[in-house]
C-alpha cells in the first residue's frame, strides 16, 4: 500500500481541502494521511473564517506524519503562513524520489485569501524548487507571475515562467477562460493540452481533487503525461456525479460516494448474470409467464428505471427449458423496475424482484413455507404521491404495502380481462430470489 500526505486546509463541509484529498486518495487505492495546516470554516455558500492551525501543533503532527512509516507521496495544498511552510520545507528535504504536488491556493472562490503575502512568497521562493508538479488555475498563475493570461498562448507562456522557479512541471488549469477550457501540462520540454468540455456549475474543490488525483497517479508510477491524461477522465467522472448539499450554494463531488455508485453497478449485473445462469441450470421454467419472465435488481438508493438492471427482452424458454436471451442491462426493464422501486421506497433493502407465472399450487406452497403472501386488488389504483415521478411507480405494489411494516415475499393478483394473474416475488437480491423460486416450486 502507498502512503500519500496531504498537507492542507481542512474544509468541514467535505468541500475541499483534506477531507477531499483523503476521499480522492482512498478512491484510488492509496492510504491518505493528512496534516492540516489551517482550518477553513465554510460551508456550500463560502468560507467565513480561516484558523490557522498553531505553529507547534503543526509541526508535531507533520512529525507524526513522518515517523515509522514510508510516505510515497504528498500534496499540498493551502498552507496559509510562513510559519507553516518552514516546517513544510523542513519535512520534504530529505524526500527527494517522491512526487510532490503544490496546488498554490491563493484564494476561496469568494474571495477570501488563503495565504499570506508572506506565504506566497516563502511557497515560490523554497517550496517550488523541490516540487515534482505545481497546478495553478489562471488567477493562480495569474498572480504568481504578474502576467494577464487571455488565451492558450499566454497559458503556456505562464507554464514556462513558472517552470523557471524550480519545479519540474506545471499544470495551468485553464477553467476559468472563457470558451471551451483547456488546460496546459509543460514537463520543462514539451507541452501536453487537454481540451475540456464546459459545465456550467461551480463545483467546489475540482483544484483540490486535480492535483490529489494527479499526485495519487503519480505515486503508483504512471508518467507525469499519463497522469494528467488519468486525472482528466477522472475529472470528468467526477464533475458528472456532483450534487447539491443545500438548495443554494456551490456543488459538491465526492470519489467515495461516484465509486462506490460505480462498484454496486457492477455488482447488481454481475449479480444478475449469475441469477440468469442459476436459472437455466435448475431450468426453473415453470414460472416463465406467458408475458415472459424478467429478474430485476437495483442499485442502493436507486431513484429511477435507469438505476435498476433486468434482462432485456425478458426470459423466455425454447422446448421446455429456460431461455435467457440477453445480458442483464440497467434501464432494460420498466415492468419489473417500477415493482422493485415502489417497495424500495417501503422497504429499501428488498432490491430485487421477479413475474412468476401464477398458479394455486405455487401460492399455497409459497404459504405453507412460511413465506409472507399479500393478495393484490389488481382494481383499486392509488394516485402517486406528488415526489413519485409516474414511471417509477406500481400502484398495485403500493397499495399492497399500505398498512404493512415488515416486507412480504410475494404480491399477488388474480388478473382480469386480457391480463394475466401474477405473483410479483421479491428478495434483498436475485439469487436470494432465485432461492425462493425454489422453495416454492411444487
Ligand atoms: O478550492 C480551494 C480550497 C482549497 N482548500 C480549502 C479550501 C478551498 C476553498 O475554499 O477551503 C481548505
Amino acid at each position: 500500500m502507498k502512503n500519500i500526505l496531504t498537507i492542507a486546509g481542512y474544509d468541514p463541509s467535505s468541500g475541499a481541502g483534506i477531507t477531499k484529498d483523503l476521499d480522492v486518495f482512498f478512491s484510488l487505492r492509496v492510504h491518505g494521511l493528512s496534516v492540516p495546516t489551517a482550518t477553513v470554516a465554510q460551508g456550500p455558500r463560502g468560507v467565513e473564517a480561516v484558523y490557522p492551525t498553531p505553529a507547534n501543533q503543526f509541526a508535531f503532527m507533520l512529525g507524526m506524519a513522518g515517523l515509522g512509516m514510508r510516505i510515497d507521496g504528498i500534496k499540498i495544498g493551502v498552507v496559509w503562513d510562513e510559519i507553516h511552510l518552514r516546517e513544510i520545507a523542513s519535512f520534504i528535504k530529505d524526500k527527494k524520489n517522491i512526487p510532490v504536488v503544490i496546488d498554490p491556493v491563493l484564494r476561496a472562490k469568494n474571495e477570501t485569501p488563503l495565504i499570506t503575502t508572506e506565504g506566497l512568497r516563502y511557497l515560490i521562493d523554497t517550496i517550488f524548487p523541490v516540487a515534482s508538479v505545481v497546478t495553478p488555475n489562471i488567477p493562480e498563475a495569474s498572480v504568481i507571475t504578474g502576467r494577464i493570461i487571455e488565451n492558450t498562448d499566454d497559458m503556456k507562456e505562464v507554464a514556462e515562467t513558472i517552470c523557471r522557479m524550480g519545479p519540474r512541471a506545471v499544470v495551468v488549469k485553464g477553467g476559468h477562460m472563457a470558451g471551451e477550457p483547456v488546460d496546459v501540462l509543460y514537463d520543462g520540454r514539451n507541452f501536453s493540452l487537454f481540451q475540456k468540455r464546459r459545465r456550467n456549475k461551480h463545483v467546489h474543490g475540482t483544484g483540490c481533487t486535480f492535483s490529489a488525483a494527479l499526485t495519487a497517479f503519480l505515486s503508483h508510477g504512471y508518467p507525469l503525461r499519463e497522469s494528467f491524461l488519468a486525472c482528466q477522465e477522472y475529472m470528468a467522472t467526477m464533475l458528472n456525479e456532483s450534487y447539491h448539499i443545500d438548495e443554494k450554494g456551490y456543488f459538491y463531488s465526492s470519489a467515495g460516494l461516484t465509486h462506490s455508485k460505480e462498484a454496486d453497478r457492477y455488482r447488481v449485473i454481475s449479480t444478475l448474470r449469475k441469477a440468469g445462469a442459476h436459472l437455466t441450470e435448475r431450468n426453473i421454467v415453470e414460472f416463465i409467464p406467458e408475458v415472459q419472465l424478467n429478474v430485476c435488481y437495483g442499485i442502493a438508493n436507486a431513484s429511477g428505471i435507469e438505476d435498476i438492471a433486468a434482462f432485456p427482452g425478458r426470459i423466455g424458454s425454447h422446448e421446455g427449458r429456460v431461455l435467457v436471451k440477453s445480458e442483464p442491462r440497467f434501464g432494460a426493464s420498466s415492468h419489473v423496475a417500477r415493482m422493485v422501486l415502489t417497495f424500495m421506497k417501503h422497504y429499501p433493502w428488498v432490491r430485487s424482484c421477479a413475474n412468476v407465472r401464477f398458479s394455486e399450487e405455487t401460492i399455497k406452497k409459497a404459504r405453507t413455507e412460511g413465506m409472507d403472501v399479500i393478495l393484490a386488488d389488481g382494481k383499486v389504483e392509488p394516485k402517486p404521491s406528488e415526489e413519485w415521478i409516474g414511471e417509477n411507480f406500481d400502484p398495485l405494489v403500493e397499495k399492497a404495502l399500505q398498512g404493512t411494516n415488515h416486507p412480504p415475499d410475494i404480491i399477488y393478483d388474480m388478473g382480469d380481462i386480457g391480463k394475466e394473474a401474477i405473483i410479483r416475488l421479491f428478495a434483498e437480491d436475485p439469487l436470494k430470489l432465485i432461492k425462493k423460486m425454489e422453495i416454492i416450486r411444487t
